[in-house]
């Protein structure tokens, strides 16, 4: 079984069922973090359901073992994606001592170097010129076929530090691929209230690169422009911007209230967007899954979801003494 992307390549069985794995894992984790949060077991969660095609699309282009990934705070999904044992997503949501951080950062905010995912900034669009900085050593190194995948929301976009990471790829022809996970929304803010520009490819146009815009909606659209975009920039032709237009459907974070800013209206009017039944549905009409096949993999992804909570709620919060570890030099206990 192999179905035919808008560029005409293919994608086997394998791929597709990973596409759909990962969107139902995100969504599942993330579902979790809510739960978590309302049970009162862990501070704040961040949701991302609507980025789902965006992540695990991007995530099937990424090539693990030679490229780099610098995500944001609401990227559960493309870190999955991208090799992150299940288990470190939960450690960081319940702040256990064997989280990658020690259980000292906020939620989301996982490293793993081993597997190229670069530790997550809450400064807006930090992560863009650190990834330009990244991609700046494999060329000076001259480390062909690998590329840095760079990913922030629309938001991130009006910072300066955004600009100045693209305008140094750009002009240093670095292999780093920009991706914006376009959800409409920056917190309370309306992309119309951020930008004249009708779409955040153009702003491409600035710098002189290449630009696309994609249905982030659709997981094969987006693995078959970021796929490009990888090949593009590995041949060193450098960086490419890749928008992925979704949307958020839920709060911001656990710690905001939507219904301030937004009507109950425009967010059920996205609805039929969503992607995961969206991508279900394609995959039952073309025969990649039939309702069996469904029903195992959703229950298969629930119970891992359950009993990963369960093994990580069982773990011990880090030592009180590891406070002020990894802030000054010494000891991790100087200050205690
Ligand atoms: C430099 C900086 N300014 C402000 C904030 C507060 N802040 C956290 S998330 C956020 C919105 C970012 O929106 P966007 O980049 O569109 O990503 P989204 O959360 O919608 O995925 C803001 C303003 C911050 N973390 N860093």
């Amino acid at each position: 079984m192999a179905l035919s992307t808008s560029a005409g390549n293919e994608l086997s069985r394998d791929q597709l069922l990973k596409l759909y794995r990962d969107m139902l894992t995100q969504r599942a984790v993330d579902t979790r973090g809510f739960q978590l949060n309302r049970q009162g077991k862990i501070g704040i969660a961040m949701g991302s359901e609507g980025h789902e095609a965006a992540q695990a699309g991007a995530g099937l282009a990424f090539e693990r073992g030679k490229d780099l990934l610098y995500p944001y705070y609401r990227n559960t999904g493309i870190v999955l994606a991208c090799g992150l044992p299940l288990v470190d997503v939960f450690r960081s949501q319940l702040a256990r001592a064997q989280d990658t951080s020690g259980g000292r950062s906020i939620i989301n905010h996982v490293t793993a170097k081993a597997l190229g995912i670069a530790t997550i900034s809450s400064i807006i669009a930090a992560q863009c010129t650190h990834a330009v900085g990244a991609a700046w050593k494999l060329k000076y190194r001259n480390e062909r076929d690998r590329v840095v995948f760079c990913q922030f929301g629309e938001g991130a976009t009006s910072q300066g530090e955004w600009h100045e990471a693209l305008n140094f790829a750009a002009v240093h022809t670095l292999p780093v691929i920009f991706l914006c996970e376009n959800n409409e929304w920056a917190i309370s803010t309306h992309i119309s209230k951020q930008m004249r520009v009708p779409t955040i490819a153009t702003r491409a146009a600035a710098y002189g690169i290449r630009g696309v815009t994609v249905d982030g909606f659709d997981p094969i659209a987006v693995y078959t422009a970021v796929s490009e975009a990888r090949a593009h920039a590995a041949a060193g032709h450098g960086p490419v911007l890749v928008e992925s237009k979704c949307y958020r459907f839920l709060s911001h974070t656990t710690d905001d209230d939507d219904r301030t800013y937004r009507t109950r209206d425009e967010v059920t009017g996205h609805r039929p967007d969503d992607p995961v039944p969206k991508f279900e549905r394609y995959l039952l009409e073309r025969g990649a899954l039939t309702d069996d096949d469904v029903k195992a993999i959703r229950r298969e992804i629930t119970d891992l979801v359950n009993r990963t909570t369960d093994e990580v709620e069982a773990e011990p919060y880090p030592d009180a003494k590891s406070l002020y570890g990894n802030t000054y030099a010494g000891p991790d206990d100087a200050w205690v």
